[in-house]
């Protein structure tokens, strides 16, 4: 018997979102069975068994009536769920070493720059000046990671190697072990208050968005020896405030802050984000999900699924993450 075929859909715009590219490497690790991209006219609609997306147009996928397993090609799915017409399946989402890996290399590279005052000895160095600044042992902060799932709990173990104390916080209560961890609304101050680097690392949902707001930053712990905390969000742009944080930059209740993620990508090129001294801008690729590694994810759960073996990583409709 025929397999049932695997329809792409693939919305990005940087190289890493190529649909031909993904085409091509679907080919080769699911060569047994037909690979498509939507929108393709010689396809059955109701030949496609899985259906591999990112940022998919709504409606394509209600569009498939034997579709079986949707297949989100990233970690976040706050742009898939916001398909109205999105058909009651299974939604896997991308949890890979692969990823992981990637984004710890990113939280890890910003709180270091933070902390060792990277960018103040650049600009020194742009002057010409010999200028030795104190540095202080990373035990002398606090980083808070808010979301501590898959890529906050990986981070935050990296970190705690490197000396910083490191709390998490998450929906419902964690243990890991040398992270203090904190859980739901009724615990975020007391998380905020200990923390000068503030990492966020929290999916998209209606729970979260706007979350990093005036009042939040307001709480964080200013009696550091970096003084002024920092903020880095690399999880979703509609999870921060940005005229809080420009304001925020301003007077001083943020001293710094880096942004992968932004309410409009890519951002506009008037936005004053781009030029505010105190922000580093990165272009939301802080963790690429690599064709290579996921795709070789997809085959192996597909294989599982047809094997009769629970699917992994499914995303609970409820939650929304
Ligand atoms: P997970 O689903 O594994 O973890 C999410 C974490 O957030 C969990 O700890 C969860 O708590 C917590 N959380 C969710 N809602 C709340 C809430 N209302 N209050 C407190 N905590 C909450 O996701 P990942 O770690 O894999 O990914 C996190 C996000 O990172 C993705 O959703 C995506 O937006 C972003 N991302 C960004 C990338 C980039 O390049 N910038 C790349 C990849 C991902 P609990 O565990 O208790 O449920
Ligand atoms: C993701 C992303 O969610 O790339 O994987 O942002």
């Amino acid at each position: 018997m025929e397999k049932g075929t695997l329809a792409l859909a693939i919305t990005g715009g940087s190289d890493n979102w190529s649909p031909a590219r993904w085409k091509a490497r679907f080919g080769e690790v699911c060569a047994d069975r037909r690979v498509v991209l939507l929108p393709d006219d010689a396809c059955a609609p109701d030949d496609v068994a899985y259906a591999a997306v990112w940022k998919p147009r709504h409606g394509v996928l209600a569009a498939l009536p034997a579709l079986r397993v949707i297949f989100n090609l990233g970690a976040g799915v706050d742009a898939l769920v916001a398909d109205p017409t999105l058909p009651d399946l299974p939604v896997v989402r991308v949890a890979d070493a692969d990823l992981t890996g990637r984004m710890t290399e990113y939280v890890v590279l910003h709180v270091l720059a933070h902390h060792r005052r990277l960018f103040a000895l650049r600009a020194d160095q742009q002057r010409h000046l010999w200028q030795p600044r104190e540095q202080w042992a990373a035990g002398a902060l606090g980083v808070g990671i808010m979301g501590l799932g898959v890529l906050g709990a990986d981070a935050a173990q990296v970190l705690r190697r490197l000396g910083f104390q490191v709390a998490g916080w998450s929906a419902h209560p964690k243990s890991i072990e040398g992270v203090a961890c904190f859980a739901g609304r009724e615990q975020l101050s007391a998380f905020l208050r200990r923390t000068n680097i503030l990492v966020c690392l929290l999916p998209l949902t209606p729970q979260t968005r706007h979350i990093l707001d005036r009042a939040l930053f307001a709480q964080l712990d200013r009696t550091s020896p970096l003084g002024a905390p920092v903020l880095i969000n690399a999880g979703r742009g509609g999870l921060q405030v940005e005229r809080d944080i420009l304001a925020c930059l301003d007077d001083g209740t943020l001293g710094g802050a880096t942004l992968d993620v932004f309410e409009t990508e890519p951002l506009p090129p008037d936005s004053p984000l781009w030029s505010h001294p105190g922000l580093v801008v990165t272009p939301h690729n802080a963790a690429d999900t690599d064709p290579d590694a996921i795709a070789a994810y997809v085959a192996a759960q597909i294989a599982r699924f047809e094997a009769g073996e629970p699917l992994q990583n499914v995303v609970d409709p409820a939650r929304g993450y």
